[in-house]
């Protein structure tokens, strides 16, 4: 299953700006079979440094990165929920992903209008995830009646999904996000079926002042207290980096003096919200990098690569990406005994690189 992010924030905090970026970069890594989903969402690469490092050792040139979804919606105003700017409808589009993107403007550039008329970060983020809670509670109360309805008929799972509900919806008409009322144990679908904007994950992007590469203290403040994570980008930088050739954007971070691209830290800071581990297959023609939750097997990376391969799991072959560096390929590997075989029960390391041997 891909990966899928949403971006949120204010009109005009960035986001398009933002989304920009990320589909050029996205359309112009070498070798990637890049798809246009739709105009509003990108397919942009996951940079792994350890997958070209560990291709290069057996000759695979065809590089294939594990991508993730980026959703661009329009911008929400206080009172979206009730109609105002272009409503809250549009968030429709981003329920069914795994985490948040929220931008959230940071610069000071007076020709940029804002919707309120003052550059303020941390009203920008109370309104924003003040209409986020809105739309869930719309969501849930919705969501309450129809199980409640189904509770009658003594069905278990929604007795105690109603039960959830219940307490979804209080804490949401108190300002609180979902992801902070535990989950029903005897409802395990229960989050899925609602699948509340406020129970997923957050990164916020600060859209600082061009030149600029550190999180405002109060954007990092307010996210270490809530649970979430923080990156600085210049949305309108980036986008314009991307405009240009390699060479020329090179020069030009060089001279702003920014290390690695914005865009990289705010694809791996998405990836990292995910509790995810990265593995790779590497054969001969290609290296290809792919995604699992942590905790999953050896079966489970099966299955991400394809069903076929999961149904006829034998056993699989696993090391590290650094080992079989270091051993040169796989026969030095075997002979070092490094590869290990491994049984479908086997729980997945960050960096294993695995082949899986299998029937049909
Ligand atoms: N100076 C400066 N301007 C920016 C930056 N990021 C975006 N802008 C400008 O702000 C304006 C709005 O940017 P968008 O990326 O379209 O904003 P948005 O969040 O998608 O806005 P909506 O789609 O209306 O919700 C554009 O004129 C951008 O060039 C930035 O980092 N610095
Ligand atoms: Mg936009």
């Amino acid at each position: 299953m891909p990966m899928k992010v949403g971006i949120v924030g204010m009109p005009n905090a960035g986001k398009s700006s933002l989304f920009n970026a990320l589909t050029r970069a996205g359309a112009e890594a070498a070798n990637y079979p890049f798809t246009t989903v739709e105009p509003n969402i990108a397919v942009v690469p996951v940079p792994d440094d350890r997958l070209l490092k560990t291709a290069a050792v057996t000759g695979a040139t065809d590089i294939r990165l594990d991508t993730i979804q980026v959703h661009d919606i329009a911008g929400l105003v206080r009172g979206a929920s009730k109609g105002e700017g272009l409503g809250n409808q549009f968030l429709a589009n981003i329920r069914e992903t795994d985490a948040i993107l929220h931008v959230v403007r940071a610069h000071e550039d007076a020709n940029v209008v804002h919707p309120e008329g003052r550059v303020d970060p941390l009203g920008d983020i109370e309104t924003i995830e003040t209409e986020l809670i809105f739309a869930d509670l719309e969501q849930a109360e919705r969501r309450l009646e129809r199980v409640a309805k189904q509770a009658k008929s003594l069905d278990p799972e929604a007795i105690a999904e109603e039960a959830w509900l219940r307490e979804v919806v209080a804490a949401l008409q108190e300002g609180k996000p979902v992801r902070h009322v535990p989950l029903p144990d005897d409802a395990p679908e229960a989050l899925k079926s609602l699948s509340p904007l406020t129970g997923k994950p957050v990164l916020f992007i600060a859209n600082v002042n061009e030149g600029e590469d550190e999180v405002p203290p109060a954007i990092a403040e307010y996210a270490a207290s809530h649970d979430a994570k923080a990156v600085a980008i210049s949305s309108r930088l980036e986008s314009e980096l991307t405009e240009m050739d390699d060479d020329e954007a090179d020069v030009m971070r060089e001279e702003l003096g920014l290390p690695e691209t914005g865009l990289t830290r705010v694809i791996n800071g998405a990836f990292g919200l995910l509790d995810l581990i990265t593995f790779f297959t590497v054969g001969e023609q290609i290296g290809q990098s792919w995604h699992l939750k942590r905790g999953g097997t050896a079966h489970d990376a099966a299955g991400e690569i394809h069903t076929d391969i999961q149904q006829g799991f034998v056993r699989a072959e696993v090391i590290s990406w650094s080992d079989l560096i270091d051993a040169g390929g796989y026969t030095g590997a075997r002979d070092k005994g490094t590869l290990r075989v491994e049984g479908r029960d086997y729980v997945m390391r960050d960096g294993d690189v695995i082949t899986i041997k299998h029937t049909g």
